[in-house]
């Protein structure tokens, strides 16, 4: 299975190279895939699945992520000798979990799965989800982090990255790595947006796309494009909600899955029982 991290690295490497000597020695090559690659994964979206029928829509499935583990760690800071532009000097934001009020995970992603053999297509979207709020997300990046540091975009969604640095003298890149069609490097001047419309952002139900900068090798974020729109990022407060999910007729069933920076293979929480029109209340989930 391909590692993201390592991969991540690889495609980060292969762009400091145009600039760089070296990069610490990881300018190993990617393993290529020996069968069992993400794809192989449970994806549920090949066309022999049969289609997921909708008997009506849900009301909101709300929950909540609550880490548990050692609160010395969270909310990395990147360490300021490894940073060389001042104002980003103990502001830019590092690996780790992201933990706010009541330890709520911040950036965790849920999302629907159905079950095996099954796929959702367009058909079993809610009517009010079959556009996205905005066409392009914005993502900025302020003080040398990707702010949001993970997104969830509706199928139809693209993304914008904006180079709003406090010092004009500050450049970024906004590099598409990772996902289902990484297109690599990429400069934001400052003041300037760098656009990747909803065309050239392919769904994957099994991977996310990174975004990467080369003149921070620290900047990272995260974004998900699956098939369907059912996909929320937690907010400050470890908080999701997922409206209007399509009440599986016959035997079809809905996973609720969960993926995060800290735990990348998505892991499944629980299976919904949904009923039409009915909210929803999952049980706090635990994660360290
Ligand atoms: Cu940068």
């Amino acid at each position: 299975m391909r590692n993201p991290a390592r991969y991540w690295m690889v495609m980060m490497v292969s762009a400091l190279a145009l600039s760089m000597a070296a990069f610490s020695g990881c300018g190993k090559k990617e393993t290529p895939s020996q069968g069992a690659g993400p794809e192989s994964s449970p994806e549920n979206t090949e066309p022999a699945a049969k289609e997921l029928k909708a008997n009506g829509f849900s009301g909101n499935v709300t929950g909540k992520v609550v880490y548990t583990g050692d609160m010395s760690k969270v909310n990395p800071v990147v360490p300021p000798e490894n940073v060389k532009d001042d104002i980003c000097k103990g502001q830019a934001k590092g690996v780790g979990w992201y933990v706010g009020e009541g330890g709520g995970a911040q950036y965790v992603v849920l999302f629907v799965r159905p079950s095996a053999g099954y796929r959702i297509t367009e058909a079993a979207w809610s009517p009010d989800l079959k556009e996205p709020k905005e066409p392009l997300v914005e993502v900025k990046q302020p003080r040398c982090s990707f702010t949001p540091r993970v997104i969830a975009l509706h199928p139809k969604q693209g993304v914008k990255v904006l180079n709003d640095a406090p010092d004009e003298n500050i450049t970024h890149d906004a590099n598409l790595v990772l996902g289902a069609n990484p297109i690599g490097l990429s400069a934001v001047p400052h003041g300037k947006f760098k656009d990747y419309p909803s065309a050239t952002i392919k769904p994957s139900d099994s991977k996310p796309y990174g975004l990467s900068c080369n003149q921070h090798g620290f900047m990272k974020a995260y974004m998900w494009k699956l098939s369907h729109p059912y996909i929320v990022v937690t907010d400050d407060k470890g908080s999701f909600t997922l409206s209007k999910l399509p009440v599986p007729d016959g035997d079809a069933k809905l996973e609720l899955m969960m993926w995060s920076e800290m735990n990348q293979t998505p892991k499944r929480v629980a299976e919904l029982k949904l009923e039409k029109d009915k909210d929803l209340k999952i049980a706090d989930i635990e994660v360290k």
